[in-house]
């Protein structure tokens, strides 16, 4: 337990998948120190003086009343305390708002105006469905408007995106407020019935899964609505996005002759 790596990540944020998932552990590291040092001080000086001032020794306690400069001296510390971690926070949020240029390239980069986008506009769009109790993906620009005619890619539970690539999430809910999360890619966003919300990742190194779970309680199968980044290159990325639209064309094709069967026997 008490090795560095088996505590990495135990009571601050996970990190390492995503500059924004950094971002967030680190602002966390700096506000969670200067939390323990003014814990350190305070806890000192009473401990400090519960045992100076033990009533064994004195028996009767000396009377003192104010102390201008203490006063003055304690009101601005703590003060100053607040405005450095109000600056640090205003100057670190950026980082984890916007998200970056993407450093790999590839034909599923697109550009559009109504989703956070990085200063250049190359991205990756992928429509992020919660619902009882499993996430569905859809990849593509078009995947909140219009995923069906343009019969986009979709996976379930496991996502799969190029690294190197800023990706931006469209979550959204059919039912209840399910919530996204993937500790090392950053913080969790809610999905909520009605709503689009956005984030976004950029996984740095290809051939990594990063697991994750749904953080609302959803329901009964709440514990079982995992989910999962698969980390490719933008190459086999392609490669599996066209695929796996092949394989949705192909049983979609099934489905259809199927149909057709069960209609001529008048089963259907
Ligand atoms: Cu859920």
């Amino acid at each position: 337990m008490l090795a560095p790596s088996a505590m990495a990540g135990f009571i601050t944020p996970e990190s390492g998948g995503s500059p924004n998932a950094d971002q967030i552990d680190s602002l966390y590291k700096i506000i969670l120190y200067i939390a323990a040092v003014v814990f350190v001080g305070v806890e000192g000086a009473l401990i400090y003086s519960v045992f100076k001032f033990r009533a064994k020794r004195n028996k009767v306690a000396a009377q003192i009343h104010g102390n201008t400069r203490l006063e003055i001296g304690w009101t601005v510390g703590a003060a100053l305390i607040l405005v450095i971690l109000t600056v640090v926070t205003f100057v670190k949020l950026p980082s984890i708002i916007n998200p970056p240029n993407s450093t790999a390239s590839g034909s599923f980069l697109s550009a559009s105006l109504n989703q956070p986008t990085p200063p250049n506009g190359k991205k990756l769009t992928v429509c992020v469905q919660g619902r009882q109790y499993i996430w569905r993906y859809t990849y593509g620009n078009q995947c909140l408007n219009d995923a069906f005619a343009s019969k986009l890619p979709y996976s379930y539970q496991q996502m799969v995106v190029p690294a190197g690539v800023t990706v931006i999430l469209d979550i959204q809910s059919t039912d209840v407020i399910h919530s996204w999360w993937i500790p090392k890619l950053g913080g969790k966003v809610d999905a909520v019935p009605g709503y689009t919300t956005y984030t976004w990742f950029k996984a740095p190194k290809p051939g990594v899964i990063y697991p994750g779970q749904c953080a609302q309680l959803c329901g009964r199968q709440h514990a079982y609505m995992t989910a999962r980044v698969k980390v490719v290159t933008p190459a086999q990325y392609t490669q599996w996005a066209s695929s796996q639209e092949n394989q949705i064309v192909k049983a979609n094709d099934q489905v259809t002759q199927l149909r057709q069967i069960l209609t001529s026997n008048g089963n259907l």
